[in-house]
């Protein structure tokens, strides 16, 4: 196993330049071709203008990849077979040579391995609704406790139960840092009810917040909560009957595991006409900005 750069990523770490870390299952899973080609895109664009460099993570033909080509990405976002990694799975590739695409959880494995400390996404993963009966919880949570990257997201997806979810991370001695808001987001709504302990109006501030848990040694990551732009909203009322009825549609065809995200991502896609794609790209192109300038404030 190798890991390899991109050149553009080999290049910055060269001069010294802030890297911001991307999740390639949010391409894989997440989102419909062409839409995910574009984002991923467009994303990246987004850090470039910021002046930091964007580095998509994930395993190809067993090596990790740091950086894609736009080959190497139009590759991911047209591939239907692509193993979803975590931490539990991303050595799978590695293994036997294939290609995987990485959650949160392997991204920041991946980003930590690179050195890379900032690295943003659409949502990350949490406990589930029904966890009390399933204990599906994501293993991106466990990671944010280990694992020095923080991780800039627009909440936790409303798929989840977003209390419970802020309750664990809070166990697991994870800060969650919620960005100009008195209400922690809930991915496609700017509110979901829950109040952050920890409210945090500029990025400057954020990056000491981060430097002063390396300083006295804490393990793991920040997670950043970054509402969407109100005009790319979807209010919580009109939301949380389609995820109802994406739940309950998984449940009667016996969608479990990592399986259960991705089909009610794609569910709900289908229940709001595309609305939710349109509001999933304006909000993880706003959490790339943020995150772009919370790298250079960083390296200062
Ligand atoms: N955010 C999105 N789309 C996604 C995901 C996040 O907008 O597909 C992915 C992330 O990779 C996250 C994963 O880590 O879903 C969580 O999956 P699970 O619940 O199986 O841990
Ligand atoms: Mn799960």
């Amino acid at each position: 196993m190798k890991i390899k750069y991109s050149e553009e990523v080999i290049k910055a770490k060269k001069d010294n330049l802030p890297i911001v870390a991307l999740e390639s299952t949010i391409i894989t899973h997440g989102m419909p071709y062409p839409e995910n080609l574009k984002t991923a895109l467009a994303v990246e664009n987004i850090i470039r203008d910021q002046k930091s460099v964007p580095a998509t993570i994930g395993v190809l033909d067993g090596n990790i990849q740091i950086g894609h080509s736009f080959t190497q990405l139009e590759t991911l976002a047209k591939e239907r077979n692509v193993r979803k990694l975590s931490r539990a799975d991303l050595p799978f590739c590695i293994s036997n040579g294939s290609t995987g695409s990485t959650t949160v959880a392997a991204t920041m494995i991946c980003a930590s391995m690179a050195e890379i400390k900032i690295f943003a996404t659409g949502g990350i993963g949490g406990v589930h609704l029904d966890a009390k009966d399933t204990f599906d919880i994501s293993a991106d949570l466990n990671e944010l406790s280990k694992t020095n990257v923080s991780v800039v997201s627009a909440g936790p997806k409303a798929i989840l139960d977003i209390p419970k979810t802020i309750e664990f991370l809070e166990t697991l001695g994870v800060p969650v840092i919620s960005y100009q808001s008195d209400e922690i987001p809930a991915f496609w709504s700017r509110k979901s009810g829950c109040m952050p302990s920890i409210q945090i109006n500029k990025l400057i501030d954020i990056a000491n917040f981060i430097k002063a848990r390396d300083t006295i040694g804490l393990q793991g990551g920040c997670l950043i909560t970054n509402p969407v732009p109100k005009k790319n909203e979807i209010p919580i009322t009109k939301i949380k009957p389609i995820i109802k009825k994406a739940i309950l549609d998984g449940q009667n065809q016996g969608i479990t595991g990592k399986d259960l995200t991705p089909f009610l991502l794609n569910k709900i896609f289908e229940l709001t006409d595309g609305e939710s794609l349109l509001t999933n790209i304006a909000l993880i192109k706003n959490n790339a900005k943020i995150a772009a300038k919370l790298s250079k404030l960083m390296m200062k």
